[in-house]
């Protein structure tokens, strides 16, 4: 009796969920337009099926409504008025970077597929909350910091800044070091001008370079930092094993080093983690393979050591910490309307092939993997051209503050990491195609390669 009694409060329970997502990628990946045309696609799915014909729950029209909820902590909004205003505008434009964090909050009320199969009727309907959030992608670089002590980093970051591009980049800041060693006194003013130093040498890095490997993430994106001299500090040479002296330089160093990763690094790695179960990953595969042969080593590595810190199974940190249960992951190419549609299927392919050890982790750790490549704001249609006599895909679209679309040619995509010899006959220069003009009200959705699919994989189960 007394178990019968409890059911319907363990149904409700059971069919009201909320599922955290955690958006994972560099700056300029995509997550930001990724997040609003996921939230504007799904506020529409009720008037508008069709803009999601692979996520299930909408063909079927099982989702009833969905609505935007208010902050429940003190996160504010994900700014979805700005960011669907800019699509709207005339001519649209493309929201702008991020700078703080932002969460958004959705709720989806659905009836449940067997229900709805067994009777035809719509029935038991549930609930589900999804809440993501948005942050500047320069600050997922700071997670591997957890894991570092300050030597360590330290030795890693100099001994990276000695090779290839970053080498001429970095030679004021080197030659600054060299004349104030890591045994000099510790001196506030000298800190603060080595640290301006790097900082300067990692704009260069990204400007210049197109590298992505660049730490610490604040230095670049300070977001709401009440006390800036947390941030005066950057790497010194330390022999391996040895601690800085007390009263040293290196040691002033190191301090900040340490209260940087305990008052800003940790608190958001709570709040980006903080029972998250579904993860999406994204990656600019396509502008990586157009910078080169050192930015796409540098993205790959990047990429390795930030999913290094979102360690899967059961006795990651995550999980420990943060109650973290990941059981689905999608890595996920974006931008994919730059290359026509066989070039997408290589581009999944490589997505794939870039991250088959991660990939390998999750799976140890039972969870589902799956790669893709999609396009969360469309901004081109696939086309044919002849060059040189020859039929080729190539796509169409207006390149930003154009007068005229152009018919653009992206040369094949590579399915497996490009080997040396690649590089010599670099990508073509991509352009950044003008986002597609769209109805600022919630009915209409946002054109999208693959966007129905990814939330499929994402969300169909929760939904059944
Ligand atoms: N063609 C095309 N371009 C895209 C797409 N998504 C993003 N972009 C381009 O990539 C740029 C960066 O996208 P955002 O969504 O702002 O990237 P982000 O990851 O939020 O970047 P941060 O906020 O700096 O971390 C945009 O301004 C567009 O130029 C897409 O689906 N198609
Ligand atoms: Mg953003």
């Amino acid at each position: 009796m007394r178990v019968l009694d409890s059911l319907p409060t363990l149904t409700t329970l059971a069919r009201n969920r909320t599922v955290r997502l955690a958006v994972t990628g560099l700056s300029r990946s995509g997550k930001t337009a990724f997040i609003t045309s996921f939230v504007q696609n799904l506020l529409s799915a009720v008037g508008r099926p069709g803009r999601l014909p692979f996520l299930r729950a909408a063909a079927e029209r099982r989702i009833l409504g969905t609505r935007l909820l208010a902050p429940a902590d003190d996160v504010p909004s994900f700014p979805l008025g700005d960011t669907v205003a800019a699509l709207a505008a005339d001519p649209p434009h493309w929201p702008a970077g991020t700078i703080d964090l932002r969460r958004a909050r959705l709720s989806l009320m659905f009836s449940s597929a067997g229900f709805f199969r067994r009777t035809g009727l719509l029935g038991d309907t549930a609930g589900l909350t999804v809440e993501i959030l948005d942050y500047p992608g320069e600050w997922l670089l700071d997670l591997p910091l957890l894991q570092q002590s300050y030597g360590d980093w330290s030795r890693a970051t100099l001994a990276l800044a000695r090779v290839g591009a970053r080498t001429s980049l970095a030679r004021d800041w080197l030659d600054f070091l060299a004349r104030h060693p890591a045994e000099g006194i510790a001196d506030q003013g000298i800190a603060l001008q080595a640290h301006q130093l790097y900082r300067n040498f990692l704009v260069a890095c990204r400007e210049r370079e197109q590298l992505s490997l660049l730490q610490p993430g604040r230095f670049l994106s300070p977001g709401q930092i009440t006390d800036s001299s947390l941030l005066w500090f950057c790497p010194m040479p330390l022999a391996i094993g040895a601690s800085a002296r007390p009263g040293t330089l290196a040691a002033l160093m190191e301090e900040r080093f340490e209260a940087y990763k305990r008052a800003v690094v940790r608190p958001f790695f709570a709040l980006l983690a903080r029972h998250v179960e579904r993860q999406i990953v994204l990656v600019d595969v396509l502008r990586a393979l157009n910078a080169g042969e050192e930015a796409f080593a540098d993205q790959r590595l990047a990429l390795d050591l930030t999913l290094a810190a979102f360690r899967f199974g059961r006795r990651s940190l995550l999980r420990l910490l943060f109650g973290a249960r990941i059981d689905r992951v999608l890595f996920a190419a974006t931008k994919a309307d730059h290359v026509p549609a066989l070039q997408r299927d290589h581009l999944e392919a490589l997505m794939a092939n870039l991250v088959e050890a991660p990939s390998l982790r999750a799976r140890g750790a039972h969870a589902r993997v799956a790669a893709a490549a999609l396009a969360s704001i469309r901004c081109t249609e696939d086309g044919t051209d002849v060059i040189d006599g020859r039929k080729v895909d190539i796509v169409v679209g207006l390149p930003e503050g154009g007068e005229r679309r152009i018919r653009f040619f992206p040369g094949i995509v590579p399915v497996t990491p490009p080997p040396a010899g690649f590089w010599g006959e670099r990508f073509t220069e991509f352009p950044v195609f003008q986002p597609p003009r769209i109805t600022g009200a919630e009915g209409d959705g946002i054109p999208h390669i693959n966007l129905d699919k990814a939330l499929d994989f994402l969300l169909e189960d929760i939904l059944a």
